[in-house]
């Protein structure tokens, strides 16, 4: 048995350069949580990018690096300014997002970033060659590198191979617009597992498999020169654990271990023990439909004006890819609006939205998540969104309401929510009144469930599926090659 290489285009610790000295943290990522029980101890290493550019880093300390990524079982790939922009903010965030979130319009086909792609996802697939035995197990992550499986399988045809995809893979008739859709279908069939988070994007894989590539499907295998590849959904799940624990200890701290956002919250709270306090938090991206989600809180005011003063949203959007020119125009767009509706609703003793355009401590999201009476998560595409997760397993005494939308992957695993379309202001605003009308027995009895679901299928179940999977498929195929 060989050991494990777990490959994304991030690595799960973040470099830190101060006065010449490096220093690596480890992330405090849903990913590099998930991946504990498969990257611990010596038999592991994570390849990725250390998200510094070469140019950033200065020649003396490169060994300096190598030496701090190791002491964590990571290795770097190297990446020049140039490399980020036409592989990362280019293909990756230009053309593959968009179009994989039904945003076809926002789609860029440029030639250029498809090649940087390419060169970069065979830098990955070469360090991954470097390291690896044919014993050894490649878990390859997410959409920023769909070639490397193709490229590692080519060079060592029986080594064992996993590839997971984060976000959507959408319909035969979005993704067939990709001009370069067969090559990107074949970096993925090198794996000998595919992994989705649901069932619809797995079937959307498959069909284009058949209708593109015309290859034989049967079930979830498609059978490729003497190859067999599973294609499989896990849905994943959040270190459940360490997101109620932290709840309970919240909920048990003295006043003066809370902090300045929790104080400013219960102020609030003791002014207007009837005012609901409804949440939204999302990086700040167009897939989450953060400004059709204030729009529908205009619609709602203005639909049942006796919640005025009675309601307050606090937004949080976490600044994200600030260098593609559509995240850029969302922001200016999010800052209008808010500024807008709140020049128009507030009172002298309310303003309606709190914004926040900031990434927040742990600690805070937990205030965050506790002191909400509803967390209203309402994306227009997203692959699972994990926030909808956390804010139940925070739910110590199992009150507050989720409202999610239908086109986020984890509503299918969330029934018990309230589930709405996005575009559906109607809707929204009925899904608003009953969450803050509903009963907290009823509120207790529809949280039971999803507690007891999210607690069971947590991050560590997600990667032992897979892995599980991986290393079954491996066997089998073994045994359709000797046949
Ligand atoms: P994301 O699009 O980033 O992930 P999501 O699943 O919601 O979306 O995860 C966001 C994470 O960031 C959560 O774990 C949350 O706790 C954290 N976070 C949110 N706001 C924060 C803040 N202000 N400060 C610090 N941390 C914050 C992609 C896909 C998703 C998929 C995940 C995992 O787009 O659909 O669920 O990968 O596969």
């Amino acid at each position: 048995m060989g050991k494990t290489i777990i490959i994304s285009n991030r690595l799960p610790v973040q470099l830190q350069i101060n006065n010449g000295t490096i220093t690596a943290v480890p992330s405090v990522g849903g990913l590099a949580t998930g991946m504990k029980s498969v990257h611990s101890g010596g038999d592991s290493l994570w390849i990725g990018w250390s998200g510094l550019t070469d140019e950033q880093i200065p020649e003396e300390l490169v060994k300096d690096i190598d030496i701090a990524l190791a002491k964590h079982g990571s290795s770097k790939v190297c990446l020049t300014a140039d490399e980020v922009e036409g592989f990362y903010y280019g293909f990756s965030n230009r053309t593959v997002w968009p179009l994989f979130h039904y945003f076809l319009e926002y789609s860029e086909f440029e030639l250029d970033s498809w090649e940087t792609y390419k060169a970069v996802n065979q830098k990955f697939a070469d360090a991954i060659l470097e390291k690896a035995t044919d014993d050894d197990t490649i878990w390859v992550h997410d959409y920023q590198l769909m070639l490397v499986p193709q490229m590692v399988r080519e060079r060592r045809p029986e080594i064992s191979i996993g590839f997971f995809l984060h976000i959507p893979f959408p319909s035969f008739e979005i993704f067939r617009t990709l001009p370069w859709r067969e090559e990107v279908l074949m970096g993925l069939l090198g794996a000998d597992l595919i992994g989705f988070h649901t069932y619809d994007y797995e079937r959307h894989f498959l069909s284009s498999v058949r209708r593109l590539l015309g290859l034989e499907v049967s079930f979830n295998d498609i059978s490729l020169d003497d190859r067999v590849i599973k294609v499989d959904s896990f849905p994943m799940g959040i270190d459940y654990k360490k997101f109620s624990e932290a709840a309970k200890e919240h909920n048990n701290s003295t006043e003066k271990q809370k902090s300045e956002l929790q104080k400013r919250l219960d102020t609030h709270k003791k002014s207007a023990p009837d005012a609901k306090f409804l949440l939204s938090i999302d990086r700040l991206d167009y897939s989450k439909g953060i400004a059709k989600r204030i729009y529908a809180f205009e619609y709602f005011l203005n639909k049942y004006p006796q919640y005025k003063e009675k309601v307050r949203l606090v937004l949080l959007a976490v600044p994200s890819r600030s260098n593609v020119p559509q995240y850029q125009l969302l922001k200016k767009e999010v800052d209008e609006l808010v500024g807008r509706i709140n020049g128009e609703f507030s009172t002298v003793s309310w303003t309606p939205i709190w914004y926040f355009y900031r990434s927040m401590p742990f600690e805070n999201l937990i205030d965050l998540y506790t002191s909400s009476d509803i967390a209203w998560l309402t994306p227009l595409r997203d692959g699972m969104n994990l926030v909808a997760k956390e804010y139940i397993a925070t739910r110590v005494d199992k009150t507050g309401v989720l409202i999610l939308s239908e086109m986020a992957g984890s509503a299918n695993e969330m029934n018990e929510s309230l589930l709405i379309n996005p575009n559906n202001f109607e809707q929204i605003s009925d899904a608003l009144h009953t969450a803050i009308n509903m009963p907290k027995a009823e509120q207790q009895r529809r949280n039971t469930i999803l507690q007891k679901r999210l607690e069971r299928y947590n991050v560590e179940k997600w990667a032992n599926d897979f892995m599980n999977s991986l290393l079954d498929q491996k066997k089998k195929d073994h045994t359709y090659i000797s046949r």
